[in-house]
């Protein structure tokens, strides 16, 4: 049997963060060496928030750049712009139509999201895409955040849904969601996640961000009363966000990192935190300066080839299924 597929996407709206880091892309780029990965720019997820069409094109393309420098490497992975294999699109039609509203009045991303003001229809069948963005390749495993969990039970529920009425066509993708750094906090609130979008910059680290900007955001992160550093995100659930950050970066276990530090102030350990993530972030920051658009395009243009006569090998089977073969 070949390889497993993986696949996963990345909106590229404001700047990648370290919640999106260490929750989804540094899974991304380890997984290469296992696995068959498929990642993609997902661009017309993004369409689904007002955006500005010049800083979009913008924004799209930086946010290839950063994955590539963050270690996505197009020579092991198929990397391409959403929007350039429109197979997407019809297979989320097809899913959509096995959809039940019921399943897309649940989704508690809509509900934040629209309630915010953008209650369009892209936004609310969103799911529905993003399950066509991962069946399209026939994926087996799909690595996202712990926020991605209920999307991903739908793509679950239209696989098993299509095979049933069509035949056996999808496997049934499973979600491989971190034990640890799956819900990275946000720096100033720590009841919510680290976002894009959300207004405070402070809020967040950016994967670009220079070595005095990070210190001053992790420095200024939101702690908790008492003292002492403990990993309990009841009660300390801002110290208890620095540590997970501290361990990803480090690589050392969350009982070790409790262990070695606990009698530190919270002062001195934010000190610590900022140069583990300086240091875990300056080869891709280095890497990132290295690259020209133009090399990143060429790159996105191949990907969207690639991508496209991948996807359109599997969905010739999915069209024969439904009765749109001839
Ligand atoms: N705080 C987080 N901790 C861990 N993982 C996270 N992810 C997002 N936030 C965190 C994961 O990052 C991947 C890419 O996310 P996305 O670009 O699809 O957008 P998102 O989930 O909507 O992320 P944001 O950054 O929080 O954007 P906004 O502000 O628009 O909601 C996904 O795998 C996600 O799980």
């Amino acid at each position: 049997m070949g390889r497993q597929v993986v696949f996963s996407g990345l909106q590229p709206t404001g700047n990648i963060h370290i919640g999106n880091y260490l929750g989804a892309l540094r899974n991304w780029v380890r997984l290469q060496d296992e696995y068959d990965t498929i990642y993609c720019v997902v661009d017309l997820h993004a369409l689904t928030q007002p955006q500005d069409p010049v800083v979009f094109e913008r924004e799209r393309l930086e946010a290839a750049k950063v994955l590539i420098a963050a270690g996505v490497n197009p020579e092991r992975s198929l990397l391409y712009y959403q929007s350039k294999v429109p197979q997407h699109t019809e297979l989320a039609w097809i899913l959509g139509t096995l959809t039940q509203m019921g399943n897309l009045n649940r989704m508690t991303q809509f509900k934040e999201k629209s309630g915010q003001g953008s209650a369009n229809l892209g936004l609310y069948s969103y799911p529905v895409l993003m399950a066509a963005d991962i069946l399209i390749h026939h994926a087996h495993k799909v690595p996202v955040g712990e926020d991605q969990t209920q999307h991903l039970e739908l793509s679950r529920d239209l696989a098993e849904r299509f095979n049933r009425r069509y035949g056996e066509e999808f496997p049934v993708p499973e979600g491989i969601i971190p034990e640890v750094g799956a819900r990275i906090m946000s720096l100033q609130d720590p009841a919510a996640k680290m976002s894009k979008s959300a207004e405070n910059l402070g809020s967040r680290v950016l994967l670009l961000d220079d070595p005095d900007t990070i210190r001053k955001r992790i420095l200024r992160a939101v702690t908790d009363s008492g003292t002492g550093i403990t990993y309990d995100w009841e009660a300390k659930p801002g110290i208890t966000n620095l540590v997970e950050i501290f361990s990803l970066f480090t690589d050392t276990p969350i009982g070790e990192v409790v262990n070695e530090h606990s009698e530190k102030q919270y002062g001195e350990f934010k000190l610590l935190v900022a140069e583990a993530v300086i240091d875990g972030l300056a080869p891709i920051r280095r890497a990132h300066a290295a690259l020209e658009d133009e090399e990143v395009k060429r790159i996105m243009q191949k990907g969207a080839l690639d991508a496209r006569s991948s996807a359109e090998g599997f969905q010739v089977g999915v069209r024969e299924k439904v009765g749109l073969g001839g």
